[in-house]
């Protein structure tokens, strides 16, 4: 049987607690031996507790913002192969012996500071990932000079001095190990005195090198707003490294303004949509910049539906078709047998009509009651007719699906809508009755407006927007007369349908609108 492994926070070495900053795993994930689970964090530096073995993670005791100390237990671990301890696995640091010491430059003067890597915990050299400066710039007290990265950790190096940096020993790619020399620089002061984690003054060069410090006071991990360094763990900095990333394109949403391993996963994610267009994905603004603001969550449909949106609206070539029918006497026939609706609890209103004036023309149009094969090379003909009906919910919009509406009547319609739009509102429709589709209406004539451009629900290959009917003028028998027009928006996929397709099809629907009898034919 397999033993669950705990796993614990390894040697810190001179430091007490740190802080659970990110849980890179979750219960039941499979990992790799030595993959990143958590990431600490001291006041001065970051590091991930690797898995000791590959396994599957069975349970995890902390949560991001604990303070926790060396030997405790952070999760625990089913190894794949079985272990026969039940001893604490903990991730060992490897205590640090003093490494060589560099040579100090040649240029150095007595105004001059050389700055060497401190104690970072581990004898072996560590790689140089960002050298954040360059050779005249002015750097601040704590300022990052450089970031370094060994497997376990990635620190950022912070200057003990402000001056200007007038040589650099290092380069990104180089290994270095305590006391590896960084830069030099020129302070404002002669003999400025230096952190401990700094070789000593200039006036000293032949002297050995101050002590190097103990590790809580050699790395301290600079405040992103402070120095405009990013602020991000050694996974997170080391995947951006592999894909070539700029951390600093990327705005981080973690505490104290951490770069989370989701704001680089999300700024993929959104680089991958932008660049499958060719187009520039969107900027990150800070609007604050310029007056109050406030951050609202979309509701759960909006973020649903604005994925599927977007993917119709850049992946169908929409055309819209726009027309005006005269519904003068469908509406008298709906006011005559509006209050025989009521006695049966429902209301009679045009989007009734609409459907089934919608179905006669699929009939006639069958294209239009079709979906697109995947690999678009064929139509697939649907011989049923089913009405999406868009409904505006206070969670926002969704598609309800009325079946076979060819085989119902304007009552049975007429229920099954004011059901249906109830449900939706509750927001209790079930996935089955948002499903399967053929051709979708979009109503807005109960609101306003004189005309849309709906976007076509795919797999449907076109959709109608109503708009709402006023009394205008219309040339009848040499005169004007007052006729109710409805404005109708039909968006079709033109990969599927042509220009002269949409026109017939619409200049069908208003024949059928304009004289509903025509149905029972
Ligand atoms: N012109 C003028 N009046 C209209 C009309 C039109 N085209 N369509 C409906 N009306 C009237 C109705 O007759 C009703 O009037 P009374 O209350 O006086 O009887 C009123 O407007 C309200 O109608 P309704 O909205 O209750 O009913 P409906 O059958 O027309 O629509 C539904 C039902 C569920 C489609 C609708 O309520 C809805 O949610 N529409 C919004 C859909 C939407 O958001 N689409 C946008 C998608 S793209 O983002």
């Amino acid at each position: 049987m397999t033993t669950a492994l705990n796993v614990t926070v390894p040697d810190l070495g001179n430091i007490d607690t740190v802080t659970i900053i990110e849980l890179q795993v979750a219960p039941g994930d499979e990992v790799s031996k030595d993959q990143a689970l958590i990431t600490l964090e001291s006041d001065k530096a970051s590091m991930e507790v690797p898995s000791p073995l590959a396994g599957k993670v069975q349970n995890i005791t902390v949560k991001v913002g604990d303070k926790v100390r060396q030997g405790d237990l952070v999760l625990t671990l089913l190894p794949n192969e079985s272990v026969q301890t039940d001893a604490q696995v903990a991730s060992k640091s490897e205590q640090a012996p003093k490494s060589e010491q560099a040579p100090p430059p040649k240029n150095e003067t007595a105004a001059t500071q050389i700055v060497r890597v401190p104690d970072i915990g581990q004898s072996a050299k560590v790689d140089v990932i960002e050298v954040p400066i360059k050779i005249g710039s002015t750097i601040k007290k704590n300022q990052t000079l450089a970031v370094l990265e060994s497997d376990k950790a990635s620190m950022e190096i912070p200057s003990p001095i402000a001056g200007v940096v007038t040589e650099i020993a290092i380069k990104v790619g180089d290994k270095v190990s305590q006391d590896t020399i960084i830069c030099t620089v020129e302070t404002a002061e002669q003999g400025a005195s230096v952190a401990p984690a700094v070789s000593a003054p200039a006036q000293t060069t032949s002297a050995p090198p101050a002590p190097p410090a103990p590790v809580q006071q050699a790395a301290p991990v600079a405040a992103p707003q402070a120095s405009g360094e990013t602020y991000a763990s050694p996974g997170v900095r080391r995947l951006a490294r592999e894909l070539g990333i700029e951390l600093k394109a990327i705005t981080p949403t973690g505490e104290k303004g951490r770069m989370t391993k989701q704001d680089l996963n999300a700024w993929i994610k959104n680089r991958m949509q932008g660049s499958g267009l060719g187009i520039e994905p969107m900027p990150a603004v800070d609007f604050s910049q310029f007056g109050k603001i406030e951050f609202q969550d979309l509701s759960r449909i909006k973020k649903i539906s604005a994925k599927f949106l977007h993917r119709n609206w850049v992946n169908i070539p929409h055309v819209t078709q726009f027309d005006e029918v005269d519904i003068t006497d469908l509406e008298d026939f709906r006011v005559q047998h509006k209050a025989k609706a009521e006695e049966r609890g429902v209301k009679l209103t045009l989007l009734v009509f609409l459907m089934k004036a919608v179905v006669a023309s699929l009939k006639a149009f069958p294209p239009f009651n079709a979906s697109l094969s995947a690999n678009g090379e064929q139509l697939i003909l649907k011989h049923y007719f089913h009405i999406g009906v868009a409904v505006d919910t206070p969670g926002g919009l969704v598609v309800p699906v009325v079946r076979d509406v060819n085989l119902k009547g304007f009552m049975e319609l007429a229920e099954e809508l004011k059901a249906l739009s109830a449900k939706a509102r509750a927001g209790q429709l079930t996935p089955k009755e948002m499903q399967g589709s053929s051709f979708t209406i979009s109503s807005l004539g109960g609101i306003g407006g004189t005309a849309f451009t709906p976007i076509i629900n795919a797999p449907d290959v076109a959709i109608l927007g109503v708009s709402k009917s006023r009394i205008a003028p219309v040339f009848k028998d040499g005169t004007f007369v007052p006729r109710l027009m409805l404005p109708l928006s039909l968006s079709y996929d033109h990969r599927v349908i042509d220009g002269a397709q949409g026109a017939h099809f619409i200049t069908h629907l208003a024949e059928m609108l304009g004289d509903m009898r025509q149905l029972l034919f």
